[in-house]
């Protein structure tokens, strides 16, 4: 049975309580974990405090470098372990669990070698004095992570978090956390010292909010729903602590007649199906400019109706959804599609023989008249992509900007005008050219503005979000 990894064991919860974790594959209870609460949480935090004041302070940053690389490698080792985990977890085909290990491998990779060319800087000031801006770890961070990429993202954020020299209290999603408790094991393995890397597993209202409420913390990051996101920034601000949020979005392609079709269709169908539609920043907007509206839908339709579903095992495009929730949310959706008059242009297929009770959903693409439907403007989190004609570049821009979030985008187009135009005027964190991927690679700065969150993961910003500068102003005469 998984236990949590509490100052440097493995340990059940105190109350003894443990949570079923149910497969999305079929509905069914395949394992338990501890129901970790404030109890658990104080534990794991004092751990932190006494590891990052003592231990962990005592390692060079090189040395806490070659420590995560070591990490980097023993995941690789456990590559295949880590991927069935992951994909009986959350539902993934299989070939996308593997790719998300090699990520996770790789953000400790990335950051473990760059730990130690995190410089300060000399300030030229007054005739008599030298200024050193030193960086130093906030200390003790807090990570609440999500169930639709659960190692990639505890890669995402613990790694730069401890190539900084913080140590951390991980709380994953109760629906998927399995390969977050391994690849803590593993860091004791790669020889990290106890209460470096914490995780306590449970309910988010009860784990969760008790450790982005602890006073004792120094930093949060969450990614998930905006209003739990909103719920955390003010559990934090009550001891004044800086936080991250990663809340989702509404990412809109925006096509203009002079298109590559070739190139377009395919990465804008992949953009929506990916994970079963559940990735933050799904293409799930798609805007076409009038012109070319038949000819294009068209060639995006036959490509997602070659769409299928399965289990992770099937290894095909798209696994079943999370859990019932997300489940009745998405089938809720195609409902409300289809009473605000969208027409569906094309579905893709739930293949024969996959299990019942599994939360299979169907990808389906909508067509709609205006932008006023919830299928435009909410995060539906599934399968479902809905296309808009448009007719100049301005009200491409608007409708682009039209939604409460801000986290990627993607302009299609040939002309370098209209490219770098329609790139700087979306609002949103990160933008495509001609291209589309999930938040791109582990090197490049990644975020949303509005109410897609605030503060950047991923790429060199990372480091300075999980760490703090001090300026050193010495008179000498
Ligand atoms: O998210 P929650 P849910 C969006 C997506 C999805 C919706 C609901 O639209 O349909 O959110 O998903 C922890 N204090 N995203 O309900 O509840 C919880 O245990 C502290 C977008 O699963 O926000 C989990 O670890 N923590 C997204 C994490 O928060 C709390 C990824 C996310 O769960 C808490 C997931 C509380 N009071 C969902 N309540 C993305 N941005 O990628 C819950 N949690």
């Amino acid at each position: 049975m998984p236990q949590m990894i509490i100052n440097g064991r493995k340990t059940d919860a105190i109350s003894g309580q443990m949570l079923d974790v149910i497969s999305p594959v079929d509905g069914t209870v395949f394992t338990q974990i501890p129901r970790g609460d404030e109890a658990d949480v104080d534990l794991a935090v004092k751990a932190a405090r006494i590891a990052a004041e003592g231990p962990w302070k005592k390692f060079t940053a090189l040395e806490r470098g070659r420590l995560l690389v070591k990490l980097s490698g023993l995941i690789l080792e456990n590559a295949e372990q880590l991927s069935q985990l992951e994909a009986k977890d959350t539902g993934k085909a299989i070939s996308s669990a593997r790719n998300d290990i090699q990520v996770m491998a790789r953000y400790f990779e990335f950051y473990g070698t760059a730990a130690d060319k995190v410089h300060g800087e000399v300030i030229p000031f007054l005739n008599g004095y030298s200024v050193q801006v030193i960086r130093e770890p906030l200390g003790v961070t807090a990570h609440i992570i999500p169930w639709n990429y659960p190692a990639q993202m505890v890669g995402r954020s613990v790694a730069p978090s401890l190539a900084m020299g913080n140590a951390c209290v991980v709380k994953p999603a109760e629906d998927a956390c399995l390969s977050v408790i391994r690849v803590a094991e593993l860091a004791l393995e790669a020889g990290l010292p106890a209460g470096v890397f914490n995780v306590v597993t449970g309910l988010g209202e009860e784990a969760g909010a008790s450790l982005s409420a602890h006073e004792d913390i120094n930093f949060v990051t969450f990614t998930g729903s905006n209003e739990v996101g909103v719920l955390v920034q003010k559990a934090a601000a009550e001891h004044a602590v800086k936080c991250v949020l990663e809340l989702g979005g509404k990412s809109a392609h925006v096509v203009f007649n002079d298109v590559n079709m070739k190139l377009a269709v395919p990465a804008i169908v992949k953009g929506i199906i990916a994970n079963t539609g559940q990735t933050c920043t799904a293409g799930s907007r798609l805007l076409i400019q009038r012109d070319i509206f038949n000819e294009f839908i068209g060639l995006v339709a036959e490509e997602f109706s070659k769409t299928k579903v399965g289990t992770p095992d099937m290894d095909l495009h798209c696994g079943p959804v999370i859990n019932k929730s997300q489940f009745d949310r998405v089938n809720r959706y195609l409902e409300q599609g289809k009473k605000d008059g969208l027409k569906i242009l094309a579905q893709g297929q739930i293949q024969a023989g996959v299990p019942d009770g599994g939360y299979y959903v169907t990808p389906t693409l909508f067509v709609a008249d205006n932008h006023d439907s919830d299928l435009l403007m909410q995060e539906i989190f599934g399968p479902v992509l809905v296309a808009l004609a448009f007719d100049t570049e301005e009200q491409a821009v608007h409708l682009a900007n039209i939604t409460d979030y801000g986290l990627m985008a993607a302009v299609w187009s040939e002309n370098g005008g209209i490219q770098q135009r329609v790139a700087k005027e979306v609002k949103c964190g990160q933008v495509y050219i001609n291209g589309f991927g999930a938040g791109g690679g582990v090197e490049l700065p990644f975020g949303g503005v509005k109410r897609s969150g605030h503060g950047r993961e991923k790429g060199l910003v990372a480091l300075e979000e999980m760490s703090t500068t001090k300026t050193i102003i010495h008179y000498h005469g």
